[in-house]
């Protein structure tokens, strides 16, 4: 851990010092959410699965950079005790951008989501970020209001989001019409379809396909030559179809799990946690495997992804903390 911290906000960055001797070295970095650790993947194989997120960046060429936050300070680039602890830890907090300041001023422990983590690495200069899926709109929405804040942030957020799509527990559609309104750009990776994260196929398509990492790097290099638009570039990555969750066993399980939320009333930030916590038990594994795979997958593009774009990032001023 280094004591280099760089002033963002109101707020100071810690800096791990694998990622700080990354950006010395001119070596590119990709962000690496901690809700999927905390809230959205069981114990004891969420560590299990951090570690390996992160190896597999490193075996595709990128140094990994997980964020969260420990004792009140936002951290880019856990080391392995912090993320052993946030893996581990009763209590800790699913920290979306709102709650980063509650979370610093009362000297928290937190998981960043993809809005809060987007946020981080942005301000911080990371431009490639991996995850398993967006949030996005729930299929209940237009009661509940519930449409996930990882939405409106990418809106304003200049980084790009290799996901599998949006979970099939959202309304998808929905969805990919809050990301046009929001003006998010969308682009599917060897694919016209949205992807539905458990499954290959989320069922809509996009206008946009891109086919190597070199042609991502080139849209990012795009975007800051013409400087139109300060929002994320969501870079839907498919399962391939006979790795996703049997579709039937996928919408039973669904069906299940709407059905318990509304039994027992679960609203807010618990709803997603809860569902994925209700497909990995009731699909006695298999629902986690492919959740694995997806995380895994989207962590090698991104790396890839951030290898080909290095020179232009470097170009454009990484700063360095001091
Ligand atoms: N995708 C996953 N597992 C997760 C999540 C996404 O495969 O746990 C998390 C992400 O951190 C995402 C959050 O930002 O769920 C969305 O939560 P909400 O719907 O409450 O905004
Ligand atoms: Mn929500």
């Amino acid at each position: 851990m280094t004591d280099s911290t760089r002033p963002v906000g109101r707020f100071s960055i810690r800096y791990g010092d694998h990622v700080t001797r990354a950006r010395l070295d001119g070596r590119p970095v990709v962000a690496l959410e901690s809700t999927i650790v905390s809230h959205g993947l069981p114990r004891p194989d969420n560590l299990r699965v951090a570690r390996e997120i992160e190896q597999t960046v490193r075996d595709n060429g990128a140094v990994p950079a997980t964020i969260g936050m420990i004792g009140g300070e936002l951290v880019v680039g856990l080391d392995d005790a912090q993320i052993e602890h946030l893996a581990g830890a009763d209590g800790v907090a699913k920290l979306s951008v709102r709650d980063l300041a509650l979370g610093a001023a009362t000297g928290a422990d937190g998981a960043t989501t993809v809005a809060a983590t987007s946020a981080v690495a942005a301000a911080a200069g990371i431009g490639v970020f991996a995850t398993g899926g967006l949030g996005g709109v729930h299929r209940e929405a237009s009661t509940t209001f519930d449409e996930s804040a990882d939405l409106t942030t990418l809106a304003r957020t200049p980084i790009v989001v290799v996901c599998a799509g949006v979970k099939s527990i959202l309304d998808v559609g929905a969805t990919l019409e809050r990301l046009e309104t929001l003006g998010v750009a969308v682009a599917g990776y060897g694919t016209r379809r949205f992807p539905g994260f458990f499954v290959t196929d989320g069922g809509h398509d996009v206008d946009w396909q891109l086919d190597s990492p070199a042609q991502v790097a080139a849209v990012m290099q795009a975007r800051e030559d013409h400087g139109v638009g300060a929002g994320a570039l969501v870079l839907g990555n498919p399962l391939p179809a006979d790795e996703q969750l049997d579709r039937e066993l996928h919408d039973r399980t669904l069906a299940e799990g709407l059905g318990l939320l509304a039994r027992d009333g679960i609203t807010g930030k618990a709803v997603t946690p809860f569902l994925l916590s209700h497909f990995h038990s009731s699909t006695e594994g298999r629902s986690l495997e492919v959740n694995v795979r997806i995380i895994l997958r989207n962590a090698a593009l991104a790396a890839q992804i951030a290898a080909a774009a290095t020179p232009a990032h470097t170009a454009l001023g990484f700063s360095l903390p001091a």
